[in-house]
């Protein structure tokens, strides 16, 4: 998962950037993943507003924009900034915690336990190495080149050779980009690969050895430089292209997750790592409405006591859209 989110870019880009600030601080310094969500949302759907908005009454008509949201629109109309915000940001300990939660391996509470012993900045970790585990170091280690968004241009590059070099490994491999390449964005966190191949489902045994061989395949081609982790179906790591003949500069070392999928359960795993985070959960929701429950492996039916049932067979996302009677979105349209 990326830490740094694409900026919003609307006609209200100013709103939607102090709501992401604020969700940010919600998750990072506060641990309210429920007030993050809700500051997202509403970034989210004042994004797609087609209008400049003029004051807190106009936003609150839109979908997840309450009372408390609409009072700090007037506030950043009005004066041009926001006094929370602005304390947040001379805050010490805020500004620590959110600064520290920027590199990979540090979550808001590793961050906090940071601050408490008093690392604060880059140089402070730097010092304090040996503190730090091994998804730490790497974060460390590569943290200005893990901040730097992806190029489109660059994913589809990636994109070619690890698909190529899936053909090389075992021709009846799938596998997809997901996250917001998927998507269309100008630019990518991270890369997010879901991977099945037709002899592994639910029903088989696991096999790791389907994930490690490509893992050890793509380090073998000198694009996969380090590991994050390594389990039976998840790979967290780091990766480079090689720049070839025509190529004026070398490429930045990305963050990069592999998944390996049951073939049964690949087209819910597709939907869900491609997301938006905010049009799964409104999808979630809707499955919910008709009597579905609705996850990154599967979709079940809902029985009159709320017990799900058994998994649907599902052949494509097109199918999850239909049990659900949701209109089927293509990835480009599911920013929420
Ligand atoms: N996801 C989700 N809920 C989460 C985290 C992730 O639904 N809490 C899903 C939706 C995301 C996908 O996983 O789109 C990939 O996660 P990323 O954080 O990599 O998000 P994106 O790829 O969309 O954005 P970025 O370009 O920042 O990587
Ligand atoms: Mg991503």
């Amino acid at each position: 998962m990326s830490k740094r989110k694409a900026p919003q870019e609307s006609l209200n880009e100013g709103i939607t950037d102090f709501l992401v600030e604020l969700a940010n601080y919600e998750k990072n310094v506060n641990r309210a993943i429920h007030k993050y969500n809700a500051y997202r949302k509403a970034a989210s759907t004042i994004a797609k507003y087609p209008n400049k908005i003029k004051s807190g009454e106009e936003a609150k008509k839109l979908d997840g924009v309450g009372a408390k949201i609409a009072e700090k629109i007037d506030e950043f109309l009005q004066t041009g900034k926001l006094r929370k915000l602005e304390k947040i940001r001379n805050d010490d300990t805020s500004s620590s915690i959110n600064f520290l939660t920027r590199v990979t391996g540090i979550g808001p509470a590793a961050a906090r336990k940071f601050f408490e012993e008093g690392v604060k900045t880059l140089d402070d970790l730097k010092k304090v190495e040996h503190k730090l585990n091994h998804h730490q170091k790497i974060g460390l280690k590569y943290f200005e080149e893990f901040e730097k968004r992806i190029p489109r241009a660059e994913m589809e590059k990636m994109e070619t050779l690890i698909l190529g070099e899936l053909t090389e490994i075992d021709t009846e491999y799938i596998g997809t980009i997901c996250g917001s390449y998927r998507r269309g964005a100008a630019s990518s966190g991270d890369i997010d690969i879901l991977l099945t191949h037709p002899k592994y489902t639910s029903q088989t045994e696991k096999q790791p050895k389907l994930l490690h061989a490509v893992v050890e395949h793509l380090e073998s081609v000198g694009f996969v430089t380090d590991t994050l982790s390594k389990g039976d179906t998840k790979f967290m790591g780091v990766c480079q292209l090689q720049p070839s003949d025509d190529d004026e500069e070398e490429y930045l070392h990305r963050r990069i997750d592999i998944r390996l999928i049951p073939k049964d359960q690949y087209y819910c795993g597709v939907l869900y790592f491609t997301g938006s985070d905010i049009f799964n959960k409104n999808m979630r929701t809707h499955a919910l409405e008709k009597g579905f429950t609705l996850n990154e492996y599967t979709i079940r039916p809902l029985g009159v006591t709320g017990v799900a049932g058994e998994p649907l067979l599902v052949d494509s996302e097109k199918d999850i859209f239909d049990y659900i009677q949701y209109k089927y979105r293509e990835p480009k349209d599911r920013s929420e």
